[in-house]
């Protein structure tokens, strides 16, 4: 192992939740109801692809500019949320992972589909802790696609098998392996039976397995 890409929303920081929020909130504004149960389905995919999902459980449809609208709609609410966002939020681990990576010398990089990843770096205070970012500004195809993790891997200079991932999306496990690469499953993923590791936290990260 020469590099760790970490997925961000829900492996770093808990904005999977304000995800949640904003989507729900939209989805009351147009009398949808969407719960909880569905929200996995919302977790490492696209945007776009989310507001299809939300869509499902209601029973109107909606033209192309009409759905833009509806997902820009989202993303307010959703940027509204991050005002309030802070280093607090970051997940437990982070911190002793990063520092026991860097001092085993192994390049560190986050992969995400979201198009906000630079402003939530920036509000967690995590903005230069990073060797590489790939995120959704820079893709065209989301995750259960390798895409993110095979720029993340080239911005890092190293190849696709030598890069672990940490995900909590099962669609962002099977974007890891489809790069090639060592999944590891934490939060909703940590059940995941196709993942290659299955932790419940950061603090069970198998560094010594993997850089043995
Ligand atoms: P945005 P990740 C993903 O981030 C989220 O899990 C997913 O729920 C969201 O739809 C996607 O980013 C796009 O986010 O609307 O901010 O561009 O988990 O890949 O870090
Ligand atoms: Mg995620």
């Amino acid at each position: 192992m020469k590099g760790v890409i970490f997925d961000l929303d829900g492996v770093i920081v808990s904005t999977d939740d304000y995800h949640y929020h904003a989507w729900k909130r939209m989805a009351d504004d147009e009398g949808i109801s969407f719960g909880r149960e569905s929200n996995k389905y919302l977790r490492g995919v696209s945007r776009m692809e989310s507001l299809e999902v939300v869509l499902r459980h209601g029973d109107k449809s909606y033209t192309p500019e009409e759905k833009r609208e509806l997902a820009e709609r989202k993303n307010r609410y959703y940027r509204e949320s991050l005002n309030d966002l802070t280093p607090d939020e970051i997940l437990p681990g982070v911190y002793p992972l990063l520092d026991s990576l860097r001092e085993r010398n192994i390049k560190i990089a986050i992969g995400s589909s979201s198009k906000n990843t630079p402003v939530i770096l920036e509000k967690i205070g995590l903005d230069k802790s990073f060797d590489a970012v790939a995120d959704g500004n820079d893709i065209s195809r989301s995750k259960p696609d390798p895409e993110v993790f095979l720029i993340a891997a080239r911005k890092l200079g190293i190849k696709p098998a030598e890069c672990v991932v940490v995900e909590d999306a099962e669609a962002g496990i099977d974007a890891a392996l489809a790069a090639g690469m060592v999944a590891v499953g934490v939060g909703d993923a940590s059940n995941y039976r196709k993942a290659d590791y299955r932790i419940s936290g950061l603090d069970h990260f198998p560094l010594d397995e993997l850089t043995k």
